[in-house]
């Protein structure tokens, strides 16, 4: 299996709905950043990072993967993913340069596509390949009833719809008004709506500063919210812990943590409940392992944010012992060979060799967009 060329790509995908928000961030594509992997036995293997399709950026990261890694890959084993994450991760003039940001989401990219070489070559979905699956039926959370530009009756009436049409169990509704109570009555409003079996998380990304989150968990505490992902800022690892001691609700986070270091900090603290490491977030699924074994280690619930929407991390959830339910946010899914389908509330097992990333070839060439 050995490296023939390293080819780059940019898509951007337009949402299922024309544009939504949360507390922080709106968007109407999603960007599949990544990198199609070539052997010299004639395999494709395909990775892609996530990001919110702003061009300028998404290109910095192909460059990193054209310029930076392309030549330290070619003529490599693909199957050696070890030694070449750590000669990327390491390589002295870009670890000065990187670790975290740009450099590592290319790194995400280059090493879930060396995975999904490996199953490939194996003739296995990646699940089995990684040691068999943990489960018959990985059950999923829809978060995508829940987007804090959606009016009230647009969230009650797609929660309700995920609830009783299409089986979900499980929704996550996004938070982070100026005012908390607006919050607290959109939430209570679901709650009325689907009843007191229905859990429901919440997501803040990262808005609220700690008096906040503190104020808006005492408003909220006859909610029965199943976590609070990402009250506070991403990296504030002492606010975290304050609010999780402070607090009944269970904290969740870890979309924006690039680094296992980052993962031990706020574990060690005991400042999460529920780890939520990310593939393309992460140095890809090398670097997700040794986060979802030190959940194991400690214990936690691994609940992956799903930035490649699922596509991979379907795989890592059917797997990993740690593992419990997976996010469904339904934008990309249909531009691949394989969808991260959803079914009565459970995430369809992957079938086909590989790790879920092969693009379909009529989405590369419809939604490409050129690199430099
Ligand atoms: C939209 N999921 C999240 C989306 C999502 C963001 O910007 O990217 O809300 O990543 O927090 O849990
Ligand atoms: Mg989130």
């Amino acid at each position: 299996m050995k490296i023939a060329s390293v080819q780059p790509f940019i898509l951007h995908l337009p949402l299922t709905s024309a544009s939504i928000s949360d507390s922080t961030h709106s968007i109407t594509h999603w960007g599949v950043v990544g990198a199609k992997i070539v052997t010299t036995d004639g395999l494709e293997g395909y990775g892609f990072t996530g990001t919110h399709a702003h061009l300028a950026s998404d290109r910095l990261i192909t460059s990193c993967i054209s310029d930076c890694y392309a030549p330290l890959l070619v003529g490599e084993d693909a199957s050696d993913h070890q030694r070449l994450w750590t000669k990327l991760a390491r390589y002295p003039s870009l670890q000065w340069v990187g670790r975290a940001g740009i450099t590592h989401l290319a790194l995400a990219a280059v090493d879930v596509a060396l995975w999904d070489l490996k199953a490939k070559k194996a003739g296995v979905p990646l699940w089995n390949y990684l040691g068999g699956a943990r489960t018959d039926a990985l059950e999923a959370y829809n978060t995508d009833i829940g987007w804090i530009s959606f009016d009230l009756e647009t969230l009650l009436r797609g929660s309700a719809k995920a609830v009783e049409e299409d089986g979900f169990t499980r929704l996550k509704i996004k938070v982070g008004h100026d005012d908390p109570n607006v919050d607290v009555e959109r939430l209570a409003a679901v709650r009325r709506r689907v009843g007191s079996k229905i859990r429901i998380a919440i997501d803040g990304n990262g808005r609220w500063d700690l008096p906040t989150c503190q104020r808006f968990c005492v408003l909220a505490r006859d909610l029965d919210i199943y976590w609070f992902e990402e009250p506070l800022w991403y990296d504030d690892v002492k606010s975290h812990a304050t609010l999780a001691r402070n607090t009944s609700v269970p904290i969740a986070l870890g979309e924006q943590l690039y680094t296992l270091d980052a993962f031990r900090s706020f574990i060690d603290a005991g400042a999460v409940a529920y780890v939520q490491p990310d593939v393309t977030r992460l140095g890809g699924i090398t670097e997700y392992i040794q986060v979802a074994d030190l959940a194991l280690a400690n214990r936690l619930p691994v609940v992956p944010h799903a930035g490649e929407m699922s596509q991979v991390h379907v795989h890592m959830s059917y797997w990993h012992p740690a593992s419990t339910i997976l996010e469904y946010i339904p934008w990309i899914k249909d531009h691949f060979e394989e969808p991260a389908n959803v079914e009565e509330g459970v995430f369809r097992r992957p079938q086909r060799p590989g790790a879920s990333t092969t693009p379909l070839a009529k989405s590369m060439e419809n939604f490409g967009k050129s690199l430099r």
